[in-house]
């Protein structure tokens, strides 16, 4: 009966008075304690009943004087944590970003349902996710309907709903059983345009866009475009119009960053965007040869020859084609290569960088393979410029792979150099690559943009140890 009564008080006011008594109780930084790494609830207990400490900087100072180790179960190495994670910045983060590769094939599933539903007029992603941001922190959409509050009610009754965090006749969150935040509103048809825009961002971009069009005379709102002499209000259902209106070329979502697109649309100098169906192959792929591929060599390829791929470079691990292996996979991709015609097959390998900078194969092997990916998998820390600057000094070599060796939220980037790359690049004739695995995305875009402004082609590549993760070059390509 206790549980059933928190139960239903817990889905009736969102919250539960025994649970907030029971937080009242602890002091606020206690609970802050938790987050330090080595410290469960039991121990922050003691650490707070028994030694009466409250604050992080009470806990600190009983660590330098050796206070925790008098608590039984607790020792130096506590005290050792205590005192190098204490006070180390770690700003109020927020809820934790998403990666794009992760939420993006949900979002876009939901926008196909949504648009689906009778009353859905238009339906729309935007936020981060349509500017193909590397990580998320939620996923927003903007919709038109017939019925508004059918089409958010729809939403927030979809079977992978987890969790309804608002609702009203025009918007709502929801969480996803995956933990994914989705934010939808469904706006008036006639300002469509003006809303998607909004609701786009970025932020930044709004804001320099808004500060632009003052200058103009022009007053932008999320509602529509003021004349402020004349008062009169334009509204769209493009944004296409709504760039127009504001002097501007449109500028594509991945732009909207402040970083120079405005200047260059106003211009009516904007790039052109690469996009997934140009791709003409992927010089980066891994198959069973490698113990951590999953498809065989043969599915790999099929599935290459299905992308319509005019070529595809098979570069499997180096350490996995040892002893004579390398040669018994040149055959097999011969025979391969035959049933798959005119997809053309490139004898690829990814060569390791060892720490001294050298390769993990001979150069006589390597000048045998068609195509040669060169990447550090190790020792990052020991002079990774120098590394890869001699690396590429390597004729063997066609293209360095996952140059900052960055695994988003779990590794920071390697500390390199990158111009005197790039310049390295352009001298010895090789590629830089864009990885487009979802937690890599390395080159990262302004390195990319740095790349391609000085003249050097961009690889992008799927390194993918599975079928299905042949189509993450659309995240390389967003990327690009
Ligand atoms: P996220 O969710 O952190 O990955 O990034 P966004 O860009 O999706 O941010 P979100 O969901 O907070 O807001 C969606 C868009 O709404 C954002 O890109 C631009 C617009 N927006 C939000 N807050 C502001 C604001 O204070 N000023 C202006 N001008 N636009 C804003
Ligand atoms: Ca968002
Ligand atoms: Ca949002
Ligand atoms: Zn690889």
């Amino acid at each position: 009966a206790t549980i059933e009564s928190k139960i239903v008080e817990m889905t009736e006011t969102g919250s539960m008075s025994a649970l907030e008594k029971r937080r009242a109780e602890v002091p606020a930084e206690v609970r802050q304690f938790l987050r330090l790494p080595g410290l469960g609830p039991k121990t922050v207990r003691k650490i707070w009943q028994e030694l009466g400490v409250t604050t992080l900087a009470e806990l600190k100072d009983a660590a330098r004087s050796q206070r925790l180790r008098t608590l039984p179960g607790l020792g130096a190495k506590v005290e050792e944590n205590v005192l190098k994670s204490v006070g180390r910045r770690k700003k109020a983060t927020g809820p934790p970003r998403t990666l794009l590769g992760r939420a993006l094939p949900a979002l876009l599933a939901v926008v196909e349902v949504l648009r689906e539903h009778p009353a859905a007029e238009r339906v729309s992603e935007a936020g981060s996710s349509r500017r193909r941001r590397e990580t998320v922190r939620d996923l927003d959409i903007i919709a038109t309907a017939s019925d508004p509050a059918a089409l958010t009610d729809y939403f927030t009754k979809l079977a992978w709903v987890s969790e309804v965090v608002a609702k009203g006749s025009t918007k709502a969150t929801v969480v996803s059983h995956e933990g994914f935040r989705f934010d939808l509103r469904v706006v008036p048809p006639e300002c469509y345009g003006n809303l998607l825009q909004h609701f786009t961002g970025s932020k930044a971009h709004n804001v320099a866009l808004r500060e632009d069009a003052v200058r103009r005379g022009l007053s932008v709102s999320e509602y529509g475009v003021t004349e402020v002499e004349s008062g009169e209000v334009f509204t769209t259902q493009s944004e296409e119009e709504l760039y127009g209106r504001l002097g501007y070329q449109y500028i594509p979502a991945e732009l909207r960053e402040n970083a120079g697109e405005l200047e260059a649309a106003r211009k009516g100098e904007l790039p052109e965007l690469a996009e997934p169906s140009q791709l003409r192959g992927d010089l980066h792929t891994h198959t069973h040869w490698s113990a951590d591929g999953k498809n065989t060599l043969t599915e790999m390829v099929e599935a290459a020859k299905a992308k319509g791929y005019a070529y595809y470079a098979i570069t499997d691990h180096s350490h996995y084609l040892r002893e004579g292996r390398m040669e018994q996979q040149a055959k097999e991709i011969d025979k391969v290569a035959k049933r798959v015609a005119p997809l053309k097959l490139l004898k690829g390998v990814e060569a390791n960088i060892r720490a001294d900078g050298t390769l993990d194969v001979p150069d006589e092997v390597l000048a045998e393979r068609d195509w040669v990916v060169a990447s550090i998998h190790t020792a990052f820390d020991r002079s990774p410029t120098e590394r890869i600057l001699a690396t590429m000094e390597n004729p063997n070599v066609h293209v360095i792979g996952h140059i900052t060796g960055r695994k988003l939220s779990r590794r920071e980037p390697m500390d390199i150099d990158f111009e005197r790359v790039v310049e390295k690049a352009l001298e010895t004739g090789t590629f830089l690559e864009i990885n487009s695995q979802p937690d890599r995305l390395d080159l990262r875009d302004v390195q990319a943009r740095v790349a391609g402004e000085a003249g050097l082609p961009v690889v992008v590549s799927s390194d993918a140890h599975e079928v299905p993760a042949l189509d993450y070059v659309q995240f390389g390509v967003a990327q690009a």
